[in-house]
């Protein structure tokens, strides 16, 4: 298969985890005779440097002709500090969400058997743990009406039936192909955009008479989800809730570093790991570039290329084994392997199988 990749580095460690997922990329296309090309493109706090803008009209026109955009991360702590900044490598993100219609986040929660030490939940609660979050992307507070006074400032949640149907039907989709559970996470006991999401589940629930719907308030299902991660299949929840609970869920896996994700609509699919940029870690080799290779895997999975991306989890999952991990999640005593070097011995691995 022949497939245009737009490779988007963006800030911080990005150049870094971009690199070594681009290596197991190559090692995929070099074993099973497919050819992979990448276009790079600006985004983020590198963007605004070179053009003023973090999503330029180049960056876009490079993704909107792409097969696939392969990202890393954005933002920087110069921006960060800066309350009085006008323009944010955040921005870039949103700009590419909406311009190419990226609806749907979805983000596989899984936990790793040898890594289970690392979730500060208990093993018996987190072993097992296998659920998905789909976040919808592009409406809600994010995007709704703002004004930002001194005396007064609010950001408006506004929802379409329509907008509500196409993430549900990607969700329900998602729940018949796994355990056949979706639970529609909302705050309907307030909010009246909520109330819209759950009157349009309960009316799009009987055409899916082997999926079970069940409705979580928001409070709850953050609670639920460190007390019986297991609970869950298959969630989906507005951008905002999505937001905070896919971050919640990384504590499931114990770790940030080892969460990807594929973002997809109406345009080009976008695969990224769901961390930032870790400024703090640019250029010291010491990013866990895992997030990034598996975002890589659901890229493949995209394409319906089923046995290169199981032949990419199978090189994760002995890269772990043998202990080739960087500092984040390598025990004490163990050598230390750095970003690249974890990239290539995945890669090497792939090649040898
Ligand atoms: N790879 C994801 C990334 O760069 N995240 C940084 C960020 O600002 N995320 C906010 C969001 O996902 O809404």
């Amino acid at each position: 298969m022949k497939l245009n990749i737009a490779l988007l580095p963006g800030d911080g460690i990005g150049p870094e985890i971009s690199r070594a997922g681009v290596k197991v990329l190559d090692a995929v296309a070099k074993r099973f005779g497919h050819s992979f090309f990448y276009t790079e493109a600006l985004i983020g706090a590198a963007a605004i440097d070179a053009t003023g803008n973090p999503f330029p009209d180049s960056t876009y026109q490079i993704c909107a002709d792409a097969d696939a955009v392969f990202f890393s991360a954005v933002g920087d702590l110069r921006f960060d500090s800066n309350p009085d900044a006008t323009v944010r490598p955040e921005q870039g993100l949103l700009a590419m969400r909406k311009k190419l219609g990226l609806f749907a986040n979805i983000r596989p929660v899984a936990t790793f058997n040898c890594l289970l030490h690392l979730s500060p939940l208990r093993r018996e609660l987190v072993e097992g743990a296998d659920f998905i979050c789909i976040r919808e992307l592009t409406g809600g507070m994010y995007f709704g009406e703002k004004h930002e006074g001194d005396n007064e400032a609010y950001d408006t949640c506004v929802y379409t039936r329509g907008e509500i149907e196409r993430i549900l039907r990607v969700a329900y989709d998602y729940a018949g192909r796994r355990g056949k559970r979706l639970t529609v996470v909302d705050k309907a006991n307030v909010l009246a955009s909520s109330r819209l999401w759950r009157k349009v589940a309960k009316e799009m629930a009987p055409d899916y008479p082997d999926v079970a719907t069940d409705f979580m308030y928001v409070d709850n299902a953050a609670m639920r989800m460190i007390q019986e991660p297991r609970f869950f299949d298959v969630m989906v929840t507005e951008n905002t809730f999505g937001d905070i609970l896919t971050d919640e869920a990384s504590v499931v896996s114990g770790s940030m570093g080892l969460l990807p994700s594929a973002s997809i609509g109406e345009s080009t699919p976008v695969f990224e790991p769901i961390h930032g940029s870790w400024p703090q870690a640019a250029g010291k080799d010491i990013a866990n570039p895992l997030a990034q290779i598996l975002s890589g895997a659901m890229l493949l999975e995209h394409f319906g290329l089923q046995e290169e991306a199981l032949a990419v989890r199978e090189a994760v999952d002995a890269s772990l084994e043998h202990f080739v991990r960087t500092p984040d999640i390598q025990p004490e005593g163990k050598p230390h392997y750095g970003t690249q070097a974890v990239g290539e011995w995945i890669a090497s691995r792939i090649l040898e199988s």
